[in-house]
């Protein structure tokens, strides 16, 4: 499907309301009642739900077209790679990269930058060397380069925040140093929302030689990504935020640097010629493809961004924001509501706490409404700490969501007040 089509194969014109009901029926997972009640489904976050075509891609790929890849010589194989391949240029056509081999498939997000921390880290990072990242990063993009400071004597570095949560990017370039040798900073806040200004931080980071991984879990399903403008070295995100399958994911990587890195675990594929003398290795991005990979996932990745472009993300985006509008006008004149994270730049999450209700009581009280939404840290305890709250509750929007599904949830939480009151 062209992305100047819509999701039926029709013309999209660019004054046509965005249907988001129309979308939302390809869904079939939302047609369902939860105890009782409609589903309102919020919780895109931290999983997206899947679009039949990505379910039926899926089911025809395992009944027709399903072996493994690139090792054997018969019909079926060599179909199955051409289905996994063809998805990976569909992918680097959809995050704008200049070449198919700069796209590198690993388990998710979190596979993705441990593979960066462990081979471009673990090459280029000593004692005494800085990692940079921010305050509001998900323990994904923590973790990793504190166990590469750990394995290597390097120090990470914590560029802050402002109340409303947005990167102070002056306290940000004051850490950019000489020691610095990366930078990994999230497109979007898992947690507040916000749109950090990637372009500017590479040019800042990119003006002291510091090359820069973007965390974009959050963005991809949002915002129209091309790798190429924003001169980012490393792209992560993951495919069940995106309307695929789980446990498939991307890492964007530049080829001259995705080049100079080792692999990241050994096996199948991953070589060139093995003797036990000496091992070999494949050219990129195979080299970090050891052993066989989720082929199914991949095949059911490239369907969901090619469903996602036929959608087109500028609708995407313009609906979603006018449905955060609508969603934080309502939440925030609630008494006894605060929202956590009130960037300028938004994508469509909105954390909020409420006086007196613990926000797992609060997730609890939604669910029995036949609401979904996450409550807790988000796996993001530095960011709790410095909003000053042990947990919130979190509300996060797709493109199938309605206007219906914030009066929803805001009835939801009034009655919620009244009954803990
Ligand atoms: N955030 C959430 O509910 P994985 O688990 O590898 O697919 O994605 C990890 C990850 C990395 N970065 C950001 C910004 C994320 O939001 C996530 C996943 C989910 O917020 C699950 S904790």
């Amino acid at each position: 499907m062209r992305s100047n089509q819509d999701t039926t194969g029709k013309q999209r014109s660019p004054t046509r309301p965005f249907d988001a009901k129309g979308i939302r029926a390809g869904f079939p997972i939302l047609k369902q009642e939860v105890r009782g009640k409609p589903l309102v489904y919020l919780d895109n976050a931290a999983s997206a739900q899947k679009p039949q075509v990505v379910i039926d891609t899926l089911g025809r790929f395992y009944s027709t077209s399903y072996a493994n890849i690139h090792r054997g010589i018969h019909w079926l194989s060599e179909r199955a790679t051409e289905a996994y391949e063809s998805a990976r240029a569909d992918i680097q056509h959809f995050v704008g990269a200049a070449e198919a081999n700069e796209i590198v498939f690993v388990r998710g997000t979190t596979e993705a930058i441990n593979l960066v921390a462990q081979t471009y880290g673990r090459t280029h990072v000593r004692a005494g060397d800085e990692i940079l990242i921010s305050t509001m990063e998900h323990h994904s993009n923590i973790v990793p380069w504190q166990m590469l400071c750990e394995a290597t004597g390097a120090v990470l570095r914590v560029a802050p925040i402002n109340d409303d949560g947005e990167l102070l990017l002056d306290e940000f370039e004051k850490l950019l140093t000489p020691r610095t040798k990366l930078t990994a900073i999230a497109h979007v806040s898992n947690v507040l929302g916000t749109i950090n200004p990637i372009r500017r931080i590479v040019e800042l980071a990119h003006s002291h030689n510091v090359p820069v991984l973007v965390d974009g879990a959050q963005a991809v399903p949002h915002l129209a990504v091309n790798v190429q403008t924003l001169d980012c070295d490393f792209y992560a995100f993951s495919g069940h935020k995106l309307f695929g399958p789980t446990g498939i994911g991307v890492l964007y990587g530049k080829a001259a640097l995705l080049e100079t890195m080792p692999p990241y675990q050994g096996g199948g594929h991953m070589i060139q010629s093995v003797t036990f003398e000496k091992t070999t290795y494949n050219k990129v991005p195979d080299r970090f493809e050891a052993g066989t990979p989720h082929i199914a996932g991949v095949v059911g990745l490239g369907a969901a961004v090619d469903y996602v472009k036929a959608i087109g993300l500028d609708a995407i985006t313009a609906y979603e924001r006018e449905l955060l509008t609508y969603a934080t006008d309502r939440i925030s004149r609630m008494a006894g509501v605060r929202l956590i994270g009130t960037a300028k730049e938004k994508a469509g999450v909105i954390s909020f706490v409420v006086d007196g209700v613990h926000p797992h009581d609060l997730g609890t009280f939604l669910d029995n409404e036949g609401i979904a939404i996450r409550a807790g840290h988000h796996c993001a305890q530095p960011l709790m700490s410095r909003c000053g709250v042990p947990a919130t509750a979190r509300a996060s929007l797709a493109f199938y969501n309605t206007q219906e599904d914030i009066d929803a949830l805001a009835a939801a939480i009034h009655k919620s007040i009244e009954f803990f009151r």
